[in-house]
């Protein structure tokens, strides 16, 4: 994206926490996530605004940021020196560096400055970012369940609705059999599993045990920090290795394809530090002829809008987990993203995030609200 906008003239910064209930408990091997506490981030400045969502979960469970922390590294750190004087989205990653880590934070502050930037200059995000597709297919991820007939109903209805490839939660004592079971009711559908670094290195006989199953890809087996022991797995098992959790930046990216730990990543803005540098790595892993798809970490509508149009880029040929608002929320705080019977979802045309933003919603399910003014 070039650099030519002019900066953004914030006056105030709303912080709003929100809780969303899910329609379904969702249980990953690290917890069991029922509603979203949320920081949304709201920038407003003079004839334009803009909205970013934090993906930081309310416990440090996925990842060492957790949304009470990301909300006090905002206030107490990010905002000071974002608001110190005018800036453009595209130097905000800048200002913010000498801030080690909390991505997630940053990640909320730059979208939410890219959709102010983006609304005053009657652009998308999709445009900007270098969409290719004005629909992305969409995959779903099945959570661990509690018996196998569970879980197979409940693939049967995402299938049902449209869903076209099927993405299962694993940790030890759930995954040979759950991945087997959904092979044999289902035959030869797109399937893939996520282990959120539930494996060790001492399990690559055990995980080899899926190649049978012909999955697109295994994610993220091993712990964030063990990239070489991934490059490791990566001789032992055939199933190809995506990475998760490991990439947090372009340049991790890199060392990680260098290794040859993984030949597909899943790009999350808000882990990378934001969808400039989730950009960043989708042109690397072109470069590098590695494949990418568009994650997910139970967005709002808010979210989900932007990372629609990140999975438009090119080299998002896999499906992501960018599922319909109905997967997660009864109510959302934008109009609902809808699954086309043919399991594509639509990427939102309009300014910026591109799509309604319902305040009233956003102040029915509000749990605080802290207003930041520059100065
Ligand atoms: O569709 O938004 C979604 C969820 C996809 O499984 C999904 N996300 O590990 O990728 C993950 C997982 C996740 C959920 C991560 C919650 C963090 C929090």
């Amino acid at each position: 994206m070039e650099n030519v906008a002019a900066p953004v003239a914030v006056e105030a910064v709303e912080l709003i926490r929100i809780h969303l209930p899910l329609v379904a408990p969702f249980r990953t091997s690290f917890g069991t996530e029922t509603r979203r506490d949320v920081l949304l981030v709201h920038v407003l400045a003079g004839d334009t605004e803009g909205w970013g969502e934090c993906v930081a979960m309310q416990e440090p469970l996925y990842s060492s940021e957790y949304v009470a922390a990301a909300q006090r590294v905002v206030m107490d750190h990010l905002l000071p020196r974002l608001l110190a004087e005018p800036v453009t989205a595209q130097q905000v990653a800048r200002v913010l560096e000498p801030v080690r880590g909390h991505r997630m934070a940053k990640a909320a502050l730059e979208a939410a400055w890219l959709d102010a930037q983006l609304r005053r200059e009657n652009r998308s995000f999709a445009q900007a970012l270098g969409a290719v597709r004005d629909r992305v297919p969409s995959g779903v991820s099945v959570g661990i369940m509690a018996s196998i007939p569970e879980l197979l109903d409940a693939v049967a209805g995402y299938r049902e609705q449209g869903y076209v490839r099927i993405k299962l939660k694993i940790e030890p004592g759930w995954d040979v059999e759950p991945v087997r079971a959904v092979r044999e009711r289902f035959g030869d559908i797109p399937l893939q599993v996520d282990a959120n670094t539930a494996y060790t290195l001492d399990d690559a006989q055990h995980l080899a045990r899926l190649d049978e199953f012909g999955l697109l890809l295994i994610e993220q087996p091993l712990p964030e920090e063990q990239v070489l022991a991934h490059a490791k797995l990566a001789r032992t098992v055939r199933t190809p290795i995506c990475l998760d959790e490991s990439i947090v930046s372009a340049v991790v990216a890199a060392e990680a394809i260098e290794m040859q730990a993984c030949s597909i990543v899943n790009i999350k803005p808000g882990r990378a530090g934001g969808y400039l540098e989730a950009t960043r790595i989708h042109d690397l892993c072109v470069d590098r002829g590695v494949a990418v798809w568009c994650g997910g970490m139970l967005e709002t509508g808010i979210g989900r809008a932007a990372n629609l149009a990140l999975a438009a880029l090119p080299g998002f040929t896999l499906p992501g987990d960018t599922s319909a608002s109905d997967r997660y929320f009864r109510e959302d705080v934008t109009a609902p993203f809808v699954l086309a019977r043919d399991g594509t979802i639509a990427v939102p045309t309009g300014a910026g995030i591109g799509v309604e933003v319902r305040r009233d919603v956003i102040d029915g399910l509000a749990t605080s609200t802290e207003t930041v003014r520059p100065g």
